[in-house]
């Protein structure tokens, strides 16, 4: 596709999506909640067969989706839950020695070429502020920081909360009454994301075309360049939101995966030719 067809394309659009889109007052200071949908057999277990989990997003393994597949994440990821069916349940008692350790929660996955998983929790490497200690039942929270404009690959909320010792006759996860409920997903807005909804799409480039004009017109710019400037030339323009709509096109046809600063890596030489 070519240039101009693209930024022909991104003004149609900038015309019916500017009626429909409410800008926060700024990207930058936006709080995006990530949508995201519960779904049947997300609650499963650890590795070792008895730590209750909450999978999350994972195309791996176990092919829960239940946020959005192209979710982009910028400067940190915070999950909030509730932890319900254990009571006031501070510890895992081993019966058989009657040893004891903590119960505890931590965000588990993979995000920006970083991995997290029992073996990091179990060498204490898993950053501060993404595990947590449960006290019983009620609501906790989890940031996972440094996953600058990412797109996440895996995440789940795992416990070392047994759950053979939670409700009657229980032989696997679907019997137990403790629950781990996912309240909230949020993050900030990262580059492209112009109408701060942690997808990057054709809505975006609209919104750089229409903030490009408002510039043009010697007003002020409603997109900053954190987050419209995608070529890095520290002007937010129609080379951007034609960039942006390369990238969406790309990511519907399935030809490239990844946050829109891994496609601008990938393409760099490519697309300076294309917007030259
Ligand atoms: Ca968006
Ligand atoms: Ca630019």
């Amino acid at each position: 596709m070519n240039i101009r067809k693209l930024t022909a394309m991104a003004a149609a659009l900038a015309v019916s999506a500017s009626c429909l889109i409410a800008l926060p007052a700024s990207a930058e200071d936006a709080v995006i909640t990530v949508p995201y949908t519960e779904s049947e057999g997300s609650l499963g277990k650890g590795d070792n067969g008895v730590s209750l989990r909450r999978n999350i997003y994972n195309v791996w393994g176990n092919e829960i989706e239940d946020i959005d597949e192209n979710t982009a994440v910028n400067g940190y990821l915070t999950v909030t839950f509730e932890i319900s069916g254990i009571g006031s349940d501070s510890a895992l008692v081993n019966e058989e020695d009657g040893t004891s350790e903590p119960l505890y929660a931590f965000l588990g996955g993979s995000i920006a070429g970083k991995s997290y998983h029992q073996g990091e929790y179990n060498k204490g490497e898993v950053p501060e502020g993404q595990s947590v200690l449960i006290n019983g039942d009620g609501e906790y929270s989890l940031t996972w920081a440094d996953t600058y404009s990412s797109t996440i690959n895996c995440l789940y909320i795992q416990t070392n909360i047994n759950f053979y010792a939670y409700g009657e006759n229980v032989e696997d996860v679907p019997d137990t009454t403790a629950n781990i409920k996912v309240l909230s997903i949020t993050t900030a807005p990262g580059l492209g994301d112009a109408n701060a909804d942690s997808i990057v799409n054709a809505s975006d480039a609209a919104q750089v075309l229409i903030s490009a004009a408002k510039v043009g017109a010697g007003g002020e710019a409603s997109v900053p360049n954190e987050i419209g400037d995608i070529n890095g030339d520290e002007v937010t323009n129609a080379s951007d939101a034609a960039l942006i709509l390369q990238y969406s096109a790309a990511l519907g046809a399935n030809t490239f995966e990844g946050s829109i600063v891994d496609y601008m890596n990938r393409d760099k030489e490519e697309a300076t030719e294309e917007t030259a």
